[in-house]
């Protein structure tokens, strides 16, 4: 599956890199090392999915438009990854992109697969609460990750998402995010990212981790529904203006896998100074509300692990795993 859209993308890359008008099925079947029957197999392939083609006979093809919706393709366009995204599952609708994504890593998917759907029915956040996913305005997307690690340095891959994410959003819209400990990305105080990250281990080395990334891009502000409205807000609302879904994908994938790599060389430390640059608790005032109950402090830092440290009125500094946090001051 991976090669058949891998020559596509190659098609599609031939169309938009060249100066003449048609391109011949000869000429294309070189671009895309298959037969000229295979591609124009291709292109009916690229027609179902809102491309539009002319097709001449003794010319070729020339290419007319290309879809606004997303497409497997569209998002393989331009993609400068080694690995993440280079299987890249693509849904019109499902339930959760987790679900499907770890069904995928528990047939044996590969390290960098991606599930996207245009709209999640029973999107997840973290302990089963919900995430409002709703259709064609926001990034819904989960990624197989597979790496060699102990179960404890599993939160790491949170951080270095949020880190990701961030550096993309950056990039793309020119806007500054901010993280809330341990994966809120927030614009001007109110939430457009929340990152979900869960595990299959065996025994103690992790098997796969899924990292669920949502993000509202184009959402309106009357699409919030009103539990949401004072607390999410968008990339379109903070920008004022459409922001290219695809492009961002592209550009969080690339992110990603750099600083995937970079962690995996050099450890979490290079990261974990990325992450403190961006991170809005720190130095703060803040409450914590873990599962077993409250904790008042200051927000000192994030250790190597990623676990966020709070200084409390006496002095005692308390390690915290994970919690919702509330920034007082
Ligand atoms: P979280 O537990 O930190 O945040 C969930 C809370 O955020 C909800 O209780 C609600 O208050 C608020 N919320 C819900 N939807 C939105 C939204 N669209 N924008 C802003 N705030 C919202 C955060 O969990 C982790 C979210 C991960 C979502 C991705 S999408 C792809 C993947 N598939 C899936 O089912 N989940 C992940």
């Amino acid at each position: 599956m991976a090669e058949q859209s891998e020559i596509r993308k190659k098609l599609i890359e031939a169309f938009t890199n060249t100066e003449s008008e048609f391109l011949s099925g000869q000429h294309l079947a070189d671009i895309a090392g298959c037969s000229r029957t295979a591609v124009w197999k291709h292109i009916e392939e690229l027609r179902k999915e809102g491309f539009e083609f002319e097709a001449v006979r003794r010319k070729g093809y020339k290419i007319v438009s290309i879809p606004d919706e997303m497409s497997a393709d569209k998002i393989n366009l331009g993609l400068k990854t080694n690995f993440l995204g280079r299987h890249l599952h693509y849904h019109d609708s499902v339930d959760s992109t987790q679900k499907i994504a770890y069904k995928l890593a528990y047939e044996n998917a590969e390290e960098g697969t991606v599930v996207i759907s245009e709209e999640q029915t029973a999107g997840r956040g973290r302990m089963d609460r919900k995430w409002h996913s709703p259709k064609y305005t926001g990034i819904w997307m989960s990624i197989i990750l597979r790496p060699n690690l102990p179960i404890p340095k599993a939160p790491q891959l949170t951080l270095i998402s949020a880190v990701g994410v961030v550096q993309a959003i950056e990039e793309v819209t020119g806007l500054l995010p901010e993280i809330k400990w341990p994966n809120d990305i927030l614009i001007n105080g109110k939430k457009v990212t929340g990152i979900l990250t869960e595990m299959q281990a065996e025994a103690d080395r992790i098997n796969s981790i899924i990292i669920g990334i949502g993000i509202n891009v184009n959402t309106k502000k009357e699409d919030f529904p009103a539990d949401l409205e004072n607390i999410a807000s968008s990339l379109s609302i903070e920008s004022k203006s459409i922001v290219d879904r695809e492009m961002l994908i592209r550009a969080i994938l690339e992110k990603l896998e750099k600083l995937y790599v970079l962690y995996l060389e050099k450890g979490f430390f290079p990261i974990k100074l990325m992450w403190e640059s961006y991170a809005v608790s720190i130095g703060k005032a803040i409450t914590a509300r873990t599962l077993t109950g409250e904790i008042k402090g200051k927000a000192i830092g994030i250790t190597e692990d990623g676990v966020l440290l709070i200084e409390d009125s006496t002095g005692k500094v308390h390690n915290i795993y994970s919690a919702d946090i509330q920034i007082d001051e």
